[in-house]
């Protein structure tokens, strides 16, 4: 049987923190094994909001050398940046005079992103019609994400059926690969909201390139509640599960031998053992991204990897316009 191919990505939108690494990279390392895989840096999409040049810059290389030093084998998987692939935004544009107004309004992540703003860009409404066109471009069948990113999902599936219904069948309609466990960490400052990498308070969350003091810090300073007992209730407890969730992530242990562990202690001793479980956690990873740095062997990863891209996107793009209707360019 042929391998199912998988498709994620990150966006070079801040720095990478604890939540992609938990919700997002980890999952992408244990496929790589056993799936045709490819993995983006989608740059096209950090621009929904506002970027300065040399920060995205400088985010887009350091997103694809944590690809690699979080385990990527750029041997087994595709690691390669959305821009460097045309396909993505044409293909975007085609699915989007696909995409019905009330689809998009509908999308939690923007009425989240958009909500308080003045100046809204068009294309934080239409990116889910984006992001379909990057999952559709590779036929993946498995699409690793987190929970957030479901509603996204959905919308990729409808317009891929409503693309093969009018055209003639064309697209793999793609699953969710949602993990059980760990698919959404939270903020430090409130355990209701996710753990992002563009939140304005670097408090919120843990890069994971921050120093084993900063770590610290903000784990000392991250919100608990009035109680003292390390107890898994995410509706009672939000901000201390998410702490329990870190923990066990980062140690590989359950939920249940955290709450065991720590029976009858208060937060600051759990909090201290927290803090050295993360720190303990991101060395390796930290060690081997200075090293790909350093070495400036990821242009060369990327440059093969957006090869390899092209000849899978490029052939579905064609497929695509010739279904539409589009004149074929004589050579
Ligand atoms: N807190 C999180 N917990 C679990 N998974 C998460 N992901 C993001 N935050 C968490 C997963 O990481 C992948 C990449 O996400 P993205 O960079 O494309 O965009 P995002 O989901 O919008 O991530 P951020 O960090 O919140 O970025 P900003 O702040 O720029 O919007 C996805 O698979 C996502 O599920």
């Amino acid at each position: 049987m042929a391998k199912q191919r998988v498709l994620s990505g990150i966006q070079p939108s801040g720095k990478l923190t604890l939540g992609n690494y938990i919700g997002a990279m980890k999952n992408f390392v244990a496929l790589q094994h056993e799936h045709d895989c490819f993995f983006m840096v989608v740059d096209l999409h950090a621009i929904t909001v506002p970027q300065e040049p040399a920060a995205l810059r400088e985010q887009s290389e350091a997103v694809a050398a944590l690809f690699v030093a979080a385990g990527l084998d750029p041997a087994q998987a595709s690691i390669f940046m959305q821009s460097h692939v045309p396909a993505h935004a044409e293909l975007g544009w085609l699915l989007t005079t696909m995409t019905y107004m009330g689809e998009l309004e509908r999308m939690t992540q923007f009425k989240d992103k958009s909500e308080g703003k003045d100046a809204v860009g068009a294309g934080l409404f239409v990116y889910p019609s984006l992001m379909a066109a990057d999952i559709l471009l590779y036929n993946s069948n498995l699409v690793p994400v987190g929970d957030d990113q479901k509603q996204h999902l959905e919308l990729t599936r409808d317009l891929a059926g409503r693309f093969n219904y009018r055209y003639g069948e064309t697209f793999v309609i793609p699953e969710p690969f949602i993990p059980k466990v760990g698919a959404r960490i939270m903020s430090l400052d409130d355990g209701t909201k996710k753990m992002s990498k563009s939140s304005p308070n670097v408090g919120s969350f843990i890069a994971l390139l921050d120093s084993p003091d900063e770590i610290r810090k903000k784990i000392s300073r991250a919100k608990t509640d009035l109680g003292r007992e390390i107890i898994y209730d995410v509706q009672n407890k939000p901000e201390v599960s998410n702490l329990m969730t870190i923990f066990a992530q980062c140690s590989g242990q359950t939920l249940e031998q955290v709450q065991t562990t720590y029976d009858g202690q208060g937060y600051g001793a759990f909090k201290k053992d927290l803090a050295e479980v993360v720190v303990q956690a991101l060395e390796p990873l930290q060690n081997k991204y200075a090293d790909i740095r350093s070495s400036g062997e990821i242009h060369h990863i990327l440059r093969e990897g957006a090869e390899r891209a092209s000849t899978v996107a490029e052939i579905t793009l064609r497929e695509v316009k010739e279904a539409m209707g589009f004149l074929p360019r004589a050579h």
